[in-house]
């Protein structure tokens, strides 16, 4: 039997991570969270489909086709969290558990940052603990298929 896979998206800017404003981000590359990603997921059991783009309209296609092959969606949708309502409505239609994640604590950071679009789609929201958030909302995620498989 195949694992379950869980999308794990990633929005503008974020290939720059380890590469640009390592003070505010940290030094850890997105490939360094991709196989943090992978290693969690499948102690785990489940797999991991890692993207990114700088593209709204690329999440939001991922969006849409993860309906039917995801098992849920861990997203950073980057600055895009702050202001797309496009996001939103995609999430919310996916009909999967949604996961919101950011590395750095936005609510210590500019009010234009204290408000995200993803958040009431989402189960749950982790933010602040570096690359750490992925590796946590991957834990959370697994947990919540695991509670929906016996409750089936
Ligand atoms: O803290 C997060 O994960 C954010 O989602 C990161 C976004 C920011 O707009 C959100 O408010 C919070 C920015 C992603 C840009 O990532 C960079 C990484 C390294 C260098 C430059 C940008």
């Amino acid at each position: 039997m195949t694992e379950p896979t869980i999308l794990v998206l990633n929005g503008p800017n974020l290939n720059l991570l380890g590469v640009r404003e390592p003070a505010l981000y940290g030094s850890e590359t997105l490939g360094d969270v991709e196989e943090a990603c992978h290693e969690r997921a499948g102690l785990l059991g489940l797999a991991v489909d890692f993207r990114q783009s700088n593209h709204e309209g690329q999440l939001i296609d991922w969006i849409q086709e993860a309906r039917g092959s995801a098992a849920g969606i861990v997203i950073n949708a980057g600055a895009y969290t702050h202001t797309s309502v496009a996001i939103h409505d995609a999430l919310r239609s996916a009909d999967l558990p949604v996961i919101e994640v950011h590395l750095s604590n936005v609510f210590k950071r500019e009010p234009f940052r204290h408000h995200s679009y993803i958040s009431d789609v989402a189960v749950g929201v982790i933010c602040g603990f570096g690359t750490n958030s992925y590796v946590l909302a991957i834990e959370g995620l697994a947990a919540i298929l695991d509670a929906a498989k016996e409750d089936a």
